[in-house]
């Protein structure tokens, strides 16, 4: 078979036929149970589709062909995450506008897609980059602002040199030597105080956190988000200062230890606390100049040496009245906690240190065994039951607080560069900030001359001055735009919104249609996405649900995790390893279906696969085998009920199972061993057998599956429905049953198990020594239990 041939016809055919795919077609029946499919969607590179691609989607497709088959109302959409860096990058090289580069990029993806036959639903097709989509991006950013959720702060944020962006925490990698380094190009971050737009997400820690009860993550996905979000519980606890000239009278730490109050021998101010502002003092002043470009990793390290100076000012420690000296260091950050620490070198690594080499007292609260010492009225107590205790002593005493502290980080949402979502803000010298009207949305991108980031950090927007020139939104004055542009992650944080009402001018999405196909039941996607794009748009979607705009609390039910597919050196794909493959290449030599067959045959969808030219092999051998096997029956329909049923049940079963469960190597391999035994035991099929048989691999191998049907008649194969198990017909083909006339038996007959009532007795009818016990007479009673016994009363 020429797998190019067919690929163009049927291609060319599901074209003509979208309703095929399109969710709520007739095809799909409208009024049946929703199926909401969703597979990250691309940022369209230059370099089209890569062989991740190609393997997540296909695994997306096989899913959603399946579950369309079964019968559901399927969406499957598609579209293109399309602002970012690299483009911009390009843009710069060659001298050319995203726009345009961007169109072309998306425009071959989708020639690839279509080409490896995933069935997405294109009618609800979107792209980050289109102002109509955009406008509602800008849209939500004015909710969070309206909300008290978004402020502009002057902060020291991680900025790349090289590509002259400011970086969120998260976009900061740890260096071998323990510095941080840029996640897109490797480049030593530095620390740079700017002005930027701040995303209050840590408002919504903890709903974070307990909103994941309702969804059913996979274990790892949730853990990997807890983790980040990074609850600590423990008590902040007021110390007053004793020295009578400071204006501020106490200091508050927070500790998950109030157990060791005791042993509190020092205490620890972030350099950048206001305190700190207060005390005029030389050496204070140098050392805040000598930390200024060090990263919060580098500044917290355990391994790194603590340093730190004297304020010259005295805490009491309230459990015991002590005064202790407190000192300035910045291995304690002001973004964390209250910023300041209780210095407890006996039982705290880094406080150790700290004291071992400033010479501080240490003094040990804890034994051996895990008890309480020298700490009054703890003594004797475990650890455990201290920090209840104390942790209600300061409370009574009114000196502190149970507390939970979240590591999670307020989302810096600017960013300096030009191929983003222009923040729809307006400054004004009269009002200060002040959102742009709804009606004025999209603030649309302006072209420029220059896509350079300018090296005082701001955007390239600032140099167009007849775009940063407006009007105020408010007092109508004249004012200027915000020039800095929103994060890559903005555009994905609710796109799988807008594929429900794609195409609606009036509103992000109808709150109707939102009711019908929300939640997302399967998102499948990267673990590298398992934090960022998962919380941040798990954020956006509560804020969302909080006003109003969406019905259901959280967005996604099931996340799906899929894997990674290596070189065949067992290495990641890189063009410097030369261990490449590229999707098309594959389609080119085999043709789609066995690359995609190939695929997700390779390993468990989930898991970490090397490529491997002699499984690719075996299975274009089988996709052959598979033809001919089906071919040959085709020509000799057989529908004489030979005994297939029960290898075609089981493999119908184990089949439905395993897509069911993402399991596609096993479901594979299900139908190899289906094919090797229709062949060795020389079955014949009947016609509704071949055709379930074409069913079985049709979401896997489509435009085989295609080809095959057709010469069978009626349609395509992808809007038949998936065959259904018959339980009955799993255990043996036939059984010996008794055969008795008036209470006695006198025969016996093998039947099929699941043979219908009449057809038994017809056949019963014919056996020689029944006849002549029933000839001429009237039967009056006719028995049959299915699988024991044919009971007949004559008279
Ligand atoms: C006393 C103590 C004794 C502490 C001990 C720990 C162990 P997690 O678990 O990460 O929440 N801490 C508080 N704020 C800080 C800041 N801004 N910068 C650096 N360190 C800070 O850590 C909480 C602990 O980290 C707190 O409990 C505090 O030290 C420190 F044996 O208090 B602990
Ligand atoms: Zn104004």
């Amino acid at each position: 078979m020429d797998f190019k041939e067919i690929e163009a016809k049927w291609q060319k055919w599901w074209e003509e036929h979208p309703g095929l795919y399109e969710a709520n077609s007739n095809n799909q029946n409208p009024n049946s149970k929703k199926k909401y499919i969703l597979v990250e969607f691309p940022y369209p590179s230059g370099s089209g589709l890569h062989i991740g691609h190609a393997f997540t989607f296909t695994g997306g497709d096989v899913y959603a062909r399946f579950k369309r088959m079964q019968g559901y109302n399927v969406m499957f959409p598609m579209g293109w995450d399309a602002f970012g860096l690299p483009t911009e990058n390009y843009a710069i090289k060659v001298k050319r506008k995203p726009q345009e580069v961007t169109k072309e990029n998306t425009e071959m993806f989708k020639s690839q897609m279509k080409r490896l036959a995933f069935s997405f639903d294109w009618a609800r097709e979107v792209n980050t980059t289109d102002p109509n989509y955009y406008k509602w991006t800008q849209w939500i950013f004015i909710k969070l602002f309206e909300k008290g959720l978004a402020y502009k702060q002057e902060m020291p944020i991680n900025w790349c040199p090289s590509c002259k962006i400011g970086l969120a925490n998260e976009e900061v990698l740890q260096s071998r030597t323990g510095g941080g380094v840029c996640e897109r190009c490797g480049a030593e971050v530095s620390r740079r105080n700017i002005s930027q737009w701040v995303v209050k997400i840590t408002d919504y820690a903890e709903r974070l956190i307990s909103g994941l009860e309702k969804t059913d993550f996979i274990e790892k996905v949730k853990r990997a988000q807890i983790n980040w979000i990074g609850k600590s519980e423990g008590a902040r606890v007021k110390f007053q200062i004793s020295n009578d000239e400071c204006q501020m009278k106490e200091l508050e730490v927070f500790t998950t230890r109030a157990d060791t109050l005791y042993g509190v021998t020092f205490m620890v101010i972030s350099p950048e606390h206001p305190f700190v502002d207060e005390i005029v003092n030389e050496d204070i002043k140098n050392y805040k100049i000598s930390i200024r470009s060090k990263s919060d990793m580098e500044r917290t390290e355990l391994n790194k040496e603590k340093m730190g100076v004297f304020s010259g000012v005295y805490v009491v420690n309230p459990v015991n009245g002590k005064k202790i000296p407190l000192w300035v260091a910045d291995y304690v950050l002001m973004s964390y906690g209250t910023g300041v620490v209780m210095g407890v070198p006996g039982h705290d690594e880094r406080d150790n240190e700290f004291a071992k080499k400033y010479k501080l007292p240490i003094v040990k609260v804890i034994d051996e065994g895990e008890k309480m010492i020298n700490s009054e009225m703890l003594n004797g107590m475990p650890i455990n039951e201290a920090i209840v205790k104390m942790n209600t002593w300061v409370e009574e005493k009114g000196i502190g607080k149970k507390t939970a502290m979240y590591h999670l980080r307020d989302w810096i949402f600017s960013r300096q560069h030009y191929w983003g979502e222009p923040i729809p803000m307006v400054t004004c010298p009269v009002c200060g900030w002040v959102a742009e009207k709804a009606e004025n949305l999209p603030i649309k991108l302006p072209e420029v001359e220059a896509y350079e980031p300018t090296d005082d950090g701001k955007s390239p927007l600032s140099k167009v001055s007849d775009w940063v020139k407006t009007v105020c939104p408010k007092c109508g004055g004249e004012a200027k735009r915000e020039t800095d542009t929103m994060p890559n992650w903005a555009g994905s944080d609710w796109y799988y919104l807008r594929y429900i009402d794609a195409h609606n001018e009036n509103k992000l999405a109808d709150f109707d249609l939102l009711r019908k196909w929300l939640p997302v039941d399967v998102y499948v996607g990267g673990d590298e996405h398992n934090t960022l794009h998962l919380l941040y748009s798990r954020f956006i979607h509560q804020f969302l649900y909080d006003q109003g705009v969406v019905p259901t609390p959280e967005p996604y039910f099931k996340r799906m995790s899929h894997g990674v597919i290596l070189g065949a050196d067992n290495q990641r794909m890189s063009k410097s390893r030369g261990n490449v493959i590229v999707p098309e290449t594959v389609a080119d030599k085999y043709g789609v279906d066995v690359a995609r067959l190939y695929l997700m045959f390779m390993g468990p969808f989930t898991g970490t696969m090397a490529w491997n030219e002699k499984t690719l092999m075996g299975v274009k051998r089988f996709l052959e085998r598979f033809e001919g096997t089906v071919s040959k029956q085709i020509l000799n329909i057989d529908d004489s009920n030979n005994g297939a049923e029960v290898i075609m049940n089981k493999a119908v079963k184990g089949i439905s199972e395993d897509l069911e469960d993402f399991g596609y190597n096993t479901a594979i391999a299900k139908l190899m061993k289906l094919i090797n035994e229709i062949n060795r035991k020389g079955l014949k099929l009947s016609e509704e057998q071949i055709k379930n048989v074409i069913r079985l691999i049709a979401p896997l191998a489509p435009y085989i599956a295609e080809e095959l049907y057709s010469r069978l008649g009626g349609g395509s194969v992808h809007g038949t429905n998936w065959p259904v198990v018959d339980e009955g017909l799993l255990v043996a083909a036939t059984a010996v049953i008794p055969v008795a006339v008036n209470g006695k038996v006198r025969d016996q007959i093998e039947v099929r198990v699941g043979e219908s009532k009449e057809k038994v007795l017809e056949l019963v009818k014919k056996l020689e020594k029944i006849k002549k016990w029933i000839e001429g007479k009237k039967v009056v009673k006719e028995i049959y239990v299915p699988g024991k016994m044919i009971s007949m009363v004559v008279e």
